[in-house]
């Protein structure tokens, strides 16, 4: 039976560093000190780490989307890239767009800070998200091997955090309904971002400003999508990427 651990580490209410893992029994304790020693150095008042079983069967798929480097020489440049790769596959004008990205450099929570998971878009440009603070989060999926993907992408100069995202994206494009994402960090020096289609992972460099702490996700989703059955794949279903 495979297990799914979650931890969320905060400072003062604030969200520091989050991160899960679903392994098998074996391997809870060395996950649980991964997590932590990613977490610990952000100096956290306050640690929380959920260990469950998963009763449901993990959906299995073989590879994650592909990745496609982008380098750009600003923001502004690479943003437009962005813009065409999303116009392509939603169909929304640029316009709508570009209000919609704007929103995510700048804080797309109704107070103007950044929203706890990600605003869903749909073709009609759109925010259909039921809640603007908490957004929607993508939770239980791993790297059936997420040593092995990490030394990998390591080594071809990619990062921890591309690890994290491949794996939530590839199984947001797995719902049938899902069309595209736009994502940068909330973290203010990290200016690497990416767009993702049914195939591929833009991973676009740089997509923010450096020093903006603002970021977040855009789920770019059909008209048709029925919303219940979205949230409860993406928090609930267990999916587990091979390579
Ligand atoms: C990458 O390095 O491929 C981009 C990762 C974006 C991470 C977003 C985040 O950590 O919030």
């Amino acid at each position: 039976m495979y297990y799914s651990i979650k931890l969320r580490a905060s400072r003062d209410g604030k969200h520091l560093s989050g991160g899960e893992r679903i392994v098998l029994k074996d391997k809870i304790e060395e996950a649980v000190n991964q997590l932590y020693r990613k977490a610990e150095p952000k100096d956290p008042d306050e640690i929380n780490i959920k260990i469950e079983s998963i009763k449901e069967k993990p959906l299995v798929i073989k590879s994650s989307l592909k990745i496609e480097n982008i380098i750009c020489e600003d923001y502004k440049s690479s943003n437009q890239i962005a813009l065409e790769i999303l116009k392509r596959s939603t169909g929304i004008p640029v316009e709508r767009l570009k209000e919609l990205i704007d929103l995510v450099h700048t804080g797309s929570a109704p107070d103007g800070s950044n929203m706890r998971g990600a605003m869903i878009v749909n073709q009609k440009g759109e925010r259909i998200e039921l809640d603007h603070f908490r957004g929607i989060r993508t939770t239980t999926v791993d790297f059936l091997d997420r040593d092995k993907i990490l030394k990998k992408l390591v080594k071809k100069g990619y990062t921890e955090r591309t690890v994290d995202a491949l794996c939530l994206t590839t199984k947001n494009m797995l719902y049938p309904d899902m069309i595209a994402e736009y994502c940068i960090s909330d973290e203010p020096d990290y200016i690497t971002g990416y767009v993702s289609t049914k195939d591929f992972y833009y991973r676009i460099t740089p997509l923010k400003s450096e020093g903006n702490p603002k970021g977040g996700r855009i789920y770019f989703v059909r008209n048709s999508i029925d919303l219940q059955d979205f949230y409860r794949f993406l928090q609930e279903k267990p999916v587990l990427i091979e390579d």
